[in-house]
């Protein structure tokens, strides 16, 4: 029998941090003896008086929250970073070494509303979370002292997430951290062999293809990368190749709330969960430069697996070799593709 990515171990290689992924899918022949249970959903109210997230409450440090409508942001009362702390450098032997580091730590509320979460919000409402973004985006960057501004949402109690209220947060720092550091090398190194984004040419391959799509629009797709690690593992990529979030059209800023939603939703959908993952934006450093070879997407990373409780360890060999899976990126992509895109608790409330 000659190769084949269905049924043959094989190693993924992933252009955009030169990393490379074991694939077992064989081993999904295995049979599953495990847990295969939905969590126990908790009913939120709409306002929670102990959320330090809720409009009109205190949260640490005796500030109160403004009696907000749609999106709220504030500076983070722990924040990572800040903008005050000394500058300076350790060394010794050339091998340890340190920089001190600063930057604005930001909370961004997606909406007053403490029991809703993304996907369960309408289109209009996502569209004021991407306009907020776009603001943080511009006035961070505009600091001479920010040169990287990381959006991100870590969502659900299995990614650690403090509070069930919608929010994410921002962090924006002088150093490009590692993760969209590695990406831009790599996305640079293309640019320049090519004069072509290597997003741009990796979806014209994924279009053309079919297999790992999971939703497409005018201007995005969705689809699980080849590379994949997490199970269900997604990005989001612009069909243009523009560098940042302030270069969106009013279509394209619609037409991305649109796909963040129904991403989301079938997200939610496939084990009938609020399903957690972390997520965030990449897109060109705010150094000034022009960055030609940044193509704007966003990364969704969630754990679980096989049900609302099993997620994926990433143990042994992993921590040790490289990542594994056994489910292939084309598996996961056709799972995803064939839900619902009308969210399971709305399903419920109508029947
Ligand atoms: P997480 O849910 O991902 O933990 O994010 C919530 C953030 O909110 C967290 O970084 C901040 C925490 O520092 N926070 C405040 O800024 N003020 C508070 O009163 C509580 C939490
Ligand atoms: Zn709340």
């Amino acid at each position: 029998m000659s190769f084949n990515l269905t049924d043959h171990p094989h190693r993924r290689y992933n252009p955009l941090t030169g990393e490379c992924i074991l694939v077992s899918p064989h081993r999904t022949k295995r049979p599953w003896q495990g847990q295969v249970e939905k969590s126990e959903e908790e009913k939120r109210p709409e306002y929670d008086p102990k959320c330090y997230l809720c409009p009109g409450n205190e949260r640490a440090g005796g500030k109160k929250n403004p009696d907000y409508k749609s999106t709220f942001v504030f500076t983070n009362d722990f924040a990572a970073l800040n903008q005050e702390s000394p500058n300076g450098t350790f060394e010794e032997g050339g091998l340890l070494r340190a920089n001190s580091e600063t930057g604005i730590c930001r909370v961004v509320c997606f909406s007053p509303r403490h029991d809703l979460t993304l996907p369960e919000l309408p289109v209009a409402d996502i569209e004021k979370v991407i306009e907020l973004w776009q603001d943080e985006y511009r006035t961070l960057g505009a600091n001479p002292n920010v040169n990287y501004v990381q959006i991100f949402e870590n969502k659900g109690k299995m990614m650690g997430c403090s509070n069930p209220h919608p929010h994410g947060q921002i962090w924006s720092q002088s150093t490009v951290p590692s993760e969209p550091a590695t990406e831009g090398k790599h996305q640079g190194d293309y640019y320049q062999r090519h004069q072509r984004s290597l997003l741009a040419d990796y979806l014209k391959l994924e279009l053309e293809q079919q297999e790992r799509i999971v939703l497409e629009n005018e201007y995005y797709v969705a689809l699980v990368p080849f590379w994949a690690v997490w199970p269900y593992e997604t990005m989001i990529i612009s069909k243009r190749h523009i560098q940042h979030i302030l270069q969106f059209t009013n279509e394209e800023k619609t037409a991305y709330a649109e796909i963040l939603q129904q991403l989301t939703i079938r997200y939610d959908n496939l084990f009938e969960t609020s399903f957690p993952y972390s997520a965030g934006i990449h897109q060109a450093p705010t150094d000034g430069l022009d960055h030609m070879e940044w193509h704007f997407h966003h990364h969704f990373y969630p754990p679980l697996l096989r049900s609302a409780t099993v997620k994926k360890f990433m143990v042994g060999y992993e921590m040790l070799g490289d990542p594994q899976r056994d489910i292939t990126a084309e598996m996961a992509a056709e799972q995803l593709r064939g839900l619902s895109d009308i969210h399971y608790k709305s399903k419920v409330s109508e029947v």
